[in-house]
């Protein structure tokens, strides 16, 4: 028994949709729930005006009757508002009458940074927006419903699941990160950042060390990874690993199996331990600039200045929940092979007997 997700939809297309397969039947699931996290996606200091366009909400078309999960595939449409600027240029089929709103002429200038220029030679396209539309950081908000679903059903078994931005344009706190946004905005700039996600309540024994795919720091890696800008993934204190003796890298293990230290960040062997999952990602500066840099036009063979186009200075807080969101996926994807279980119940007695053979929470 695993969790699958499979995601579709196109920045300025009708809507973005997902089906999540392998959730136990029986989960109550809370719309509010779930439209707060979209919400809370949209929020932050540098996003583009696209988001008072966008009010992200669920809809359910599967899987789900008076509020419960049935066993069935789970299917999510979030839709694109905006699509109706779009409606000519986006449109599925070949679009009817003249030419209208926005995505009218083709993209030939790559921003570097983006999918562009390899998504047009990969694929053929002879406009890049055949790529950007899908490359978009827009897909994120279904990862962000998906996971929300992933944080019921963790919450079940009482693991809790936060993210938050760490740092932005290199300032650590709020007041800092607002004017260092708006310098950039001013500027024609874009700003990457931190951001941290922990975990807490996580039993010992999720993911196992036997092959590197089921090792749950390096499915929590590829899931970060795999989100738009980000660059980089520690797990612990990562990087700073490298820079001390063993006998300052490691947690020791109390006579209550407890540690008074957690720099492994709660995993060891690809096995969590017990102790909160600490995990950070670092973003990337956004790569649609206003201030375009040096390309070239994919039609002419010019030399010519990249796409510039509607964005946002930075989106960091943004990350911090789409982070939230894959962590809490990859938890209960891990959580749902260890437990099992077609009915929420079976799912629940099996996590309850597992704590009982290992005697956890260790002071019980
Ligand atoms: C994005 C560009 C902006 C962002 C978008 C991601 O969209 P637009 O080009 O329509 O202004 O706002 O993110 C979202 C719409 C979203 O909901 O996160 C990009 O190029 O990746």
């Amino acid at each position: 028994m695993t969790l699958e997700l499979r995601t579709a939809g196109e920045s300025h297309g009708p809507a973005l949709v997902a089906i999540v397969m392998g959730l136990p039947a029986g989960l109550r699931l809370d719309r509010d729930a779930i439209d707060h996290d979209l919400r809370r996606r949209q929020e932050g200091y540098g996003r583009s005006p696209r988001q008072q366009l966008e009010q992200d909400r669920v809809e359910v078309l599967a899987g789900l009757r008076h509020g419960r999960t049935l066993g069935s595939p789970l299917a999510l449409v979030i839709r694109n508002q905006d699509h109706e600027n779009w409606a000519w240029g986006m449109s599925p089929w070949p679009p009817e009458g003249d030419a209208s709103g926005k995505g009218t002429t083709p993209v030939t200038l790559p921003r570097p940074g983006h999918a562009d220029l390899a998504g047009a030679l990969k694929y053929g396209h002879d406009d890049t927006r055949h790529t950007l539309e899908r490359a978009s950081a827009r897909q994120t908000a279904v990862q962000v419903a998906a996971g929300a679903v992933a944080k019921a059903l963790l919450r079940e078994i009482g693991i809790e699941v936060v993210g938050r931005a760490l740092e932005i344009g290199g300032e650590a706190t709020v007041e800092e990160w607002k004017h260092a946004t708006d310098a950039a905005r001013a500027d024609r700039e874009t700003l990457g950042g931190v951001i941290e996600v922990v975990s807490d309540g996580v039993p010992p024994g999720l993911g196992s060390y036997a092959e590197k795919e089921t090792r749950l720091d390096a499915r929590i890696a590829a899931a970060l990874m795999g989100i738009q800008a980000v660059k980089g993934v520690e797990i612990g204190d990562g990087f700073a690993l490298a820079r001390v003796k063993g006998s300052e890298a490691h947690d020791e293990i109390r006579a209550d199996r407890g540690r008074e230290t957690n720099r492994a960040g709660g995993i060891e062997g690809g096995v969590t331990n017990g102790e909160p999952v600490v995990v950070r990602a670092a973003m990337k500066p956004l790569p649609t600039l206003m201030r375009p840099l040096r390309s070239v036009d994919l039609e002419t063979g010019e030399p010519g200045a990249a796409l510039v186009e509607r964005s946002d200075v930075q989106a960091v807080e943004a990350l911090a929940v789409v982070a939230e969101a894959a962590v809490a996926w990859e938890l209960a994807r891990a959580a749902r092979e260890k437990f099992g279980g077609d009915a929420l119940g079976d799912f629940l007695a099996a996590h309850t007997a597992y704590l009982e053979r290992i005697g956890w929470p260790r002071n019980a």
